[in-house]
């Protein structure tokens, strides 16, 4: 028997939570397990991070350069694109071409990035996803810390007395974060949860207090919560003379008025006395702050508040911006936004230009920023750029006024898109596509949301010709005429480089200085293990600011006067609704890698809307119906989702599907292009939009081993274990279902059973070949009540019975899946909970495994056990 290989050590490519990661490949494909050993998640994963070993096959990968949809080598591709971005630069200058990059790049992806285009490019048109994510945490943290500095570190969630989390669903986006939260308050009841959000999410299940704002109030609220700190006394005297600006933000504060906020004054003053009596509190927060035309004065609102009692870099307290996805904070240190330098050395500061343009021998510096991501595309759009590189990031479906900006991208001269794959509605559009090595075959390092660097290392072979992404950056600096500046043959190099550059920034007296990395041999880069920053001679690790200092050229943090200001995209007779937009358990982003898993494609197989009972029942919209959600910029069909879990006049909608999967569903076409006035993030969770019934003729749900592509105005598609299920919908009905049914599958040759009934307008049928289902479809003229799940299910099996839809009356139907790691459906959990009088979620997973793994699921769990009334023993 062979010795089994040793696992790789790795990081998991999702959440800014960073958990490491042990790989082993081997023939049953990729094994993932938590890595005890790393600090973020000491062997904890979530749904996501579990189930990887779904995601990397090779199906739908890009294997070699594409140009204009044909294959060609790589040495054509990189000298087409060096020199068609060298001849754009001659002739109209270097601010006619742009980079649009991701925080999900590697650092030293992210470094050549910016170097390439800042140093040797000489523009500052790099901007990244990360505006959409990051880029009001970014200017609070400037603001009022004169840094982009994250205080404290994940120990603080667990020390704390009190965790506030505000715009953030941190149980679906940052599960091992919350869990880790959900252990410590177990572990110490007395510590206390509070969620403010405009939604009661899975987040609330283990909360305290939940305060349901009116979208966009977060300024109005947390300037109430300074004013009663005021009042209080409860402003730290000892802390006062490390902070300007107090007597200006409280009279600004006091200006204010609380009931824009839509909260009982009850509740608000128990959140306020909550927080005042609790030293150590933390204030988390993510995207319902940043996602704002008022962004970065709710960032600031927040860090007014731990500014004035001095609650911010001791053990258990301060604000914590947690960040999205896994290298948004790399992003952040190497100056991949348009409007900063390499190790948060600042573009208008010309010690700072000078120094890193004197570092990298670059011969030209921009002096001032670049076009933010939202400003870029409108120049791509009008002409003034003419060529466009984006990397690892899919803007026609996640940038605001998405239908806009796909119409910029197919309209420029000549676009670059580096991704793992020509699926995406992004690459769709480019004229070159050059293949990517994914996160499994890739190496470097990503910095999570506590300052973390970690690295990333390769298990899986490189697949075909793909190159990873600083490979590709590098090739085409030297073929640009840059051969010394972008000389690297490994990562290790480019981090060396980088490591010696964050000991100028040091020299400055930044935060940023990783100076005592900049020595490392190949060897130990290889053998790095997870480290805070910062390192060098004078700092390692460890929390900043708890001595009261700060990097502002006074040394004092800044509290900033601020005012209220509702959403930009206003309400009105014609749009009524708030819709804000956000994210889902089990799915990523585009979905370009989470929907290749069938398990976490079971959570939430289609795009929704969750609406209120009574703006449902104002507008004769039924459970399971479609809608049609309109706003000034654009249009989307979704399915409703009738729950008191959002406000009445609000709607919620999920921002992952796609033209690959439901192409009525890009929510982004929806939302203004509206941003905040110092992030320039937009504005994505507070659209101005009005909701009507979709008018279906006919509804469908279809199953088939292959996948397939309706052309109806709404169709949605998710992948089960051995193949596909769709939701469709039609505004007109096919003379002949039969023939229909069979082109729809494309199958020819199968024996079909068909089964239909004029009176009531449904049909179904199902394709067999050699005994075995391969496609099935159940049409009806109202939502389909078929058991979808089980028929998922059903591919690739004999099921003699598919046609009816269900089970065999003598089984149960599980129903939708919860557990994704168990495969454990809603029924079968609420059936166990009535039959066995089960009354915690360790009750559920001692008797059904739900929620034993990977935990994700918890949070829907205790939601299940609150809703059912448990039958008492006694009856
Ligand atoms: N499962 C999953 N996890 C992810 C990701 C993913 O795609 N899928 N993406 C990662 C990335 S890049 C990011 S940035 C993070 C995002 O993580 P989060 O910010 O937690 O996620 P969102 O769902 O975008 O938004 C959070 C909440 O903000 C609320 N909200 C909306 N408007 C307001 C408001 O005005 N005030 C307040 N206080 N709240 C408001 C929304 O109702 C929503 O519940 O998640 C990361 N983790
Ligand atoms: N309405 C609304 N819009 C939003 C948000 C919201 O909450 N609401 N959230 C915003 C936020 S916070 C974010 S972070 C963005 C995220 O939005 P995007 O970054 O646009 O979404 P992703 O699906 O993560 O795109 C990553 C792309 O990189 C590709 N890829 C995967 N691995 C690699 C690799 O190793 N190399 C390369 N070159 N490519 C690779 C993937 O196939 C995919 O096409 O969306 C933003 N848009
Ligand atoms: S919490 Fe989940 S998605 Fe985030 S890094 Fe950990 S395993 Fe990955
Ligand atoms: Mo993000």
């Amino acid at each position: 028997m062979s010795a089994r290989p040793p696992e790789v050590r790795s990081t998991c490519p999702y959440c800014g939570v960073g958990c490491g990661v042990l790989l082993s490949a081997g023939e049953a494909g990729l094994a993932v397990r938590g890595d005890p050993d790393h600090p973020a998640n000491l062997g904890r994963l979530c749904s996501k991070g579990t189930n990887l070993g779904e995601t990397v096959d090779l199906e739908g990968r890009l294997l070699h350069p594409l140009y204009k949809g044909a294959r060609i080598d790589w040495d054509t591709a990189l000298q087409t694109v060096a020199d068609t971005f060298r001849t754009t630069i001659a002739e109209h200058g270097p601010d006619s071409v742009a980079f649009y990059v991701s925080g999900q790049l590697l650092t030293e992806d992210y470094y050549l990035a910016n170097k390439l285009m800042k140093g040797f490019i000489g523009s500052g048109n790099i901007d990244t996803n990360s505006r959409l994510c990051m880029a009001s945490t970014v200017a609070g943290h400037k603001r009022a810390f004169g840094t982009d500095t994250v205080p404290g570190t994940y120990a603080d969630l667990e020390l704390a007395d009190l965790v506030v989390l505000t715009g953030s669903n941190l149980a679906w986006c940052h599960p091992v974060l919350y869990q880790r939260i959900v252990a410590a308050k177990a572990a110490r009841p007395n510590m206390k949860i509070v969620v403010i959000d405009p939604r009661r999410t899975a987040t609330c299940d283990g909360a305290d207090l939940h305060l349901a704002l009116k979208p966009g109030s977060d300024v109005a609220l947390f300037n109430g919560l300074l004013v009663a700190i005021a009042d209080q006394g409860a402003r730290d005297a000892s802390f006062a003379d490390r902070v300007d600006g107090f007597e200006a933000a409280l009279a600004a504060a006091r200006a204010g008025d609380l009931t824009v906020t839509g909260i009982a004054p009850a509740l608000m003053q128990q959140f306020f006395d909550l927080w005042i009596a609790t030293e150590k509190v933390v204030t988390v927060f993510s995207q319902g702050v940043n996602q704002s035309a008022s962004g970065s004065d709710k960032v600031n609102a927040i860090l007014n508040c731990h500014l004035a009692t001095g609650r911010i870099g001791r053990p258990g307290m301060g604000p914590f911006s947690v960040t999205g996805q896994p290298n948004a904070m790399g992003g952040r240190e190497v100056g991949g936004l348009a409007n900063t330098l390499a190790c948060h050395m600042d573009i208008e500061n010309p010690d700072h230009r000078q120094a890193l343009r004197q570092f990298w021998d670059a011969p030209i510096m921009p002096e001032r920023a670049g076009l933010k991501a939202v400003e870029m595309f409108q120049a791509v759009a009008s002409g003034q750029i003419k060529a466009l590189w984006i990397m690892h990031t899919n803007p026609a479906v996640t940038m605001p006024d998405a239908d806009a900006v796909k119409a910029a991208i197919a309209g420029c001269d000549f676009v670059v898109c580096s991704d793992i794959t020509t699926q995406t509605d992004t690459a769709r559009l480019a004229d070159m596509v050059l293949p990517a090595t994914a996160w499994g075959e890739k190496s470097g390092t990503v910095t999570n949301s506590d300052r973390t660097i970690s690295r990333q290392r390769a298990a899986l072979p490189t697949p075909g010709e793909a190159r990873p992404d600083w490979a590709q950056l590098a090739e085409v600096g030297r073929r640009m005429g840059w051969h010394a500046a972008f000389d690297f043959a490994t990562p290790a190099e480019i981090f060396r480089e980088y490591a010696a550059l964050s000991g100028i920034a040091g020299g400055f007296g930044l935060d940023f200085d990783i100076s005592g990395l900049a020595g490392l041999s190949d060897t130990a880069y290889d053998a790095l293990t997870p480290t805070r920053w910062p390192v060098s001679a004078q700092k390692t690790g460890g929390r900043f600011f708890g001595d009261g200092r700060f990097f502002t050229p006074s040394g004092r943090a800044q509290m900033l006067a601020l005012t209220h200001r509702a959403p930009v995209a206003r309400l009105q007779p014609r749009y009524p609704l708030r819709l804000n937009t956000g994210r889902i358990r089990d799915q990523w982003h585009t979905m370009t890698r989470t929907a290749k898993s069938p398990r976490l494609s079971a959570h939430l197989a289609e795009p929704f809307l969750e609406l209120h009972p009574s703006d449902a029942t104002a507008r004769g919209i039924t459970p399971s119906a479609l809608v049609e959600v309109t706003t000034p910029h654009g249009r989307a069909i979704l399915r409703a989702l009738i729950t008191d879990r959002v406000q009445p006049g609000e709607v919620f909608a999920p921002m992952h599907w796609t033209g690959e999967n439901a192409p009525s569903a890009r929510i982004d076409a929806l939302i203004a292009p509206i941003t905040d006035p110092v992030s320039g993030q937009p504005e994505s969770k507070a659209a101005a939009a009005r909701i009507a019934p979709f008018d279906a003729k006919w509804y469908a749900f279809a199953i088939s081993a292959e996948g397939f592509t309706p052309d109806t105005p709404y169709w949605a598609q998710a992948k089960t274990a051995h193949g596909w299920r769709a939701e469709i919908a039609g505004t007109t009905l096919p003379d002949d279902w039969e023939a229909y049914a069979a082109t729809l599958f494309g199958i020819e040759g199968a024996e079909m059973q068909s089964l239909s009934d004029t009176n009531r307008g449904t049909f179904r049928a199902a394709f067999h070949d050699a005994g075995r289902l391969k496609a099935a479809l159940f049409v009806s003229p109202t939502p389909v009540a078929v058991m979808r799940d089980y028929l998922a299910g059903l591919t690739g099996t004999e099921a003699p019975f598919a046609l009816s839809g269900r089970i065999g009356a003598d089984q149960p139907d599980p129903g939708p899946t919860l557990c994704s790691c168990f495969g454990v459906g809603v029924n079968t959990i609420l059936a166990a909970i009535a039959d066995q009088g089960l009354r915690s979620v360790a009750a559920i997973g001692a008797a059904l495994q739900a929620g034993t793994n990977c935990g994700s699921c918890r949070p829907e769990l205790a939601e299940l056990l609150a809703r059912i009334p448990v039958r008492e023993a006694a009856e």
